[in-house]
């Protein structure tokens, strides 16, 4: 059948000619799709006389099966040539450092990594972590701690204090997070053993001070505890926090109405061009105040100061967290710039732990 050879070699020759998959496609379309020339060929089979039909049948499958494996044949070629113009146009620089996902980009702030760190030390030391509210009563944050009524403290320059209600009484900002001793005193059985790191807020800005602050404060009540497990505590604190393995550490008298007797304490240090370095040196650094509970307190937070005694302590955690990193200016803490906090922040899966350091 000269047609169907004629055919057969036109057909090859289209195939041999697609120059790429999509053109390869459309001839396959043409001759063995539904309405193809060779399927058509294939239809007319069944109406012709059944010699006629051997014969032809013969004839038409041979095409079809020529035309399928010529297809495949040219598939194959075009989709390797397609493929080598990718890898030859595709390049991936391997030597590029790893581009961080956004969970890694993200910086955790150098007071949420601080608080992080002395939670860690207070724990292992038997501490439970306390919390409260910002704002407060004038009760919990003066009166209860044994603040005089006419104590500057109470000032309206140092205290936020709300719009007084009907009865009189305002609430205020807490100017120290001692309130949430007071309510943990009047709400759990000695011993007690907490520390409360928190905001607090003073009406107060300048270089060295933002109207919001972090304090941690800790508490201890027991029937003997003294300013020997204090000093104790205070000192297993600096080492582990400064990450050294002695610091020398000075008491100094002073003055809370809250505790009896009070001190102020300083740690040894050398300030050299400009750095600190904490445990060595001839300068002293005050870091925080301490002292007994008054006894006063106790008998407001309904403890009997014959029964019970304990001591407290109180720290600003934005200095001894501008102290440990070396920032020098506390209000970068509270501008939100993200430059800031990607030179300073802490890589988010770095937690501080006793066994896997503090600092990640
Ligand atoms: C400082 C000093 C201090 C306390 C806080 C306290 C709390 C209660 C009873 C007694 Cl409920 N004391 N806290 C004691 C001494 C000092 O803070 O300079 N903070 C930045």
């Amino acid at each position: 059948m000269a047609d169907i050879s004629q055919l057969q070699r036109q057909i090859l020759a289209e195939i041999a000619a697609a120059p790429d998959e999509s053109a390869l496609e459309a001839v396959r379309v043409a001759t063995l799709g539904k309405s193809g020339s060779v399927t058509g060929l294939l239809k007319a089979l069944g109406a012709m006389p059944p010699q006629e039909r051997r014969r032809q049948g013969l004839l038409i499958n041979g095409l079809r099966d020529a035309v399928s494996a010529a297809l495949a044949g040219r598939r194959e070629i075009l989709e390797r040539a397609a493929l080598a113009v990718r890898l030859s146009a595709e390049r991936l620089d391997v030597t590029l450092p790893v581009r961080e996902t956004p969970a890694e980009i993200g910086r955790v702030h150098p007071i949420t990594q601080v608080t992080d760190e002395l939670t860690a030390i207070f724990a292992d030391m038997g501490f439970a972590v306390a919390e409260g509210p910002d704002i407060e009563t004038d009760d919990y944050n003066f009166t209860k701690l044994n603040f005089p009524e006419n104590h500057p403290a109470r000032d309206m320059h140092d205290t936020f204090f709300f719009n007084p209600k009907p009865d009189g009484t305002r609430l205020l900002l807490r100017t120290h997070t001692s309130p949430v001793q007071v309510r943990t005193m009047l709400t759990q059985k000695p011993p007690i053993r907490v520390i409360i790191p928190g905001r607090t807020y003073r009406c107060d800005s300048d270089q060295t001070h933002t109207p919001m602050f972090h304090q941690v404060e800790g508490l201890v009540i027991d029937s003997h505890s003294h300013l020997g497990h204090l000093k104790w505590i205070l000192e297993e604190f600096c080492k582990a926090f400064f990450g050294v393995e002695r610091v020398g550490m000075r008491f100094r008298p002073s003055y809370f109405p809250f505790t009896e007797p009070s001190l102020e304490v300083d740690i040894q240090c050398r300030r050299d061009k400009g750095e600190i370095r904490f445990g060595e040196g001839a300068d002293w650094m005050e870091i925080l105040g301490c002292g007994m509970v008054h006894p006063n307190v106790l008998k407001n937070c309904r403890l009997d100061p014959d029964a019970f005694q304990g001591f407290a302590w109180g720290m600003g955690i934005d200095r001894i967290a501008m102290l440990k990193y070396g920032m020098p200016d506390l209000r970068a803490f509270f501008e939100a710039d993200v430059r800031w906090l990607s030179h300073y922040g802490f890589r988010p899966l770095d937690f501080p732990t006793l066994a896997g350091g503090l600092s990640g």
